[in-house]
């Protein structure tokens, strides 16, 4: 059950975010608010009760907050981002988190790690080696992850983002999966959700209790998961992708 979630609010430096997508246009920041708006709803009316955090214009892409921190159900661990404007979000998630775990772990450098790179599947965590994630970050985190009885693997990436760009657990062994996942033995065991070549951006969906959270504008994955039984709340997010953004790294969920 997710009790929890926290948000930060976009700032207007929103459209200088990190993006590999400038063909889509920057971000129209009245209409990123509406939507962010529309997300929180989303989450509330999913039984989970939201933290929002002030923009912070120091940062552009600190809306993504689910990159800064990985949050388990024993304890939390602040991250290291792995892209340079990005270093500092970290430190500011710090207190907030403190006010949910009492144990706290850190990833400390020559070590990266980013959140949207973390897949929990129960207790066991599969973290990709991105451009943002290395494997000394990851190996931080299995360390830390035995400490408490847990597990972690890595996965190898090639293209992705982040892992979670193309994989989502739905709980209930069902994994959304696309491009370059669907045929890593890693994920063999999972009854799988094949995701569209030209809907690839819609595998970034999140379970939240009752519901799955989807993107608006892909029908075929909507379609998919309301097949295998879920129930299924649209959210509209066309201006956080422009900078790569999506539902999962717009919260964090515990
Ligand atoms: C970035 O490149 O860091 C942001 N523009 C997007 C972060 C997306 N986060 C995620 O997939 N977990």
């Amino acid at each position: 059950m997710i009790k929890n979630a926290i948000v930060r609010r976009p700032g207007h430096s929103l459209v200088n975010g990190i993006t590999s997508a400038p063909e889509l246009g920057k971000p129209d920041y009245g209409l990123a608010i509406k939507q962010h708006d529309a997300y929180i709803e989303a989450l509330k009316s999913c039984g989970v009760g939201v933290t929002v955090l002030k923009a912070d214009e120091r940062f552009p892409d600190s809306c993504f907050v689910e990159d800064v921190a990985v949050c388990t159900r024993k304890f939390a661990v602040i991250t290291n981002p792995g892209a340079s404007s990005r270093k500092g979000e970290e430190i500011e998630i710090i207190e907030v988190i403190k006010k949910y775990y009492n144990d706290i772990e850190y990833i400390k450098k020559p070590g990266t790690l980013e959140g949207g790179d973390v897949m929990m599947v129960k207790d066991h965590f599969y973290i990709g080696l991105s451009k943002r994630t290395n494997r000394e970050g990851a190996e931080q985190l299995i360390k830390v992850l035995g400490k408490y009885g847990m597990s972690g693997s890595i996965v190898e990436m090639l293209e992705m983002l982040h892992l979670k760009s193309g994989l989502a657990y739905l709980e209930d062994n069902v994994l959304l999966i696309t491009g370059e996942y669907i045929n890593n033995l890693e994920f063999k065991k999972f009854n799988k959700i094949m995701i569209d070549e030209e809907e690839t951006y819609s595998a970034n969906c999140i379970r939240v209790n009752d519901y799955v959270l989807v993107p608006a504008g892909y029908p075929k994955t909507k379609e998919k998961i309301e097949a295998v039984g879920f129930k299924v709340i649209v959210v509209d997010t066309s201006e956080y992708r422009k900078v790569n953004g999506g539902l999962s790294c717009l919260s964090l969920r515990f």
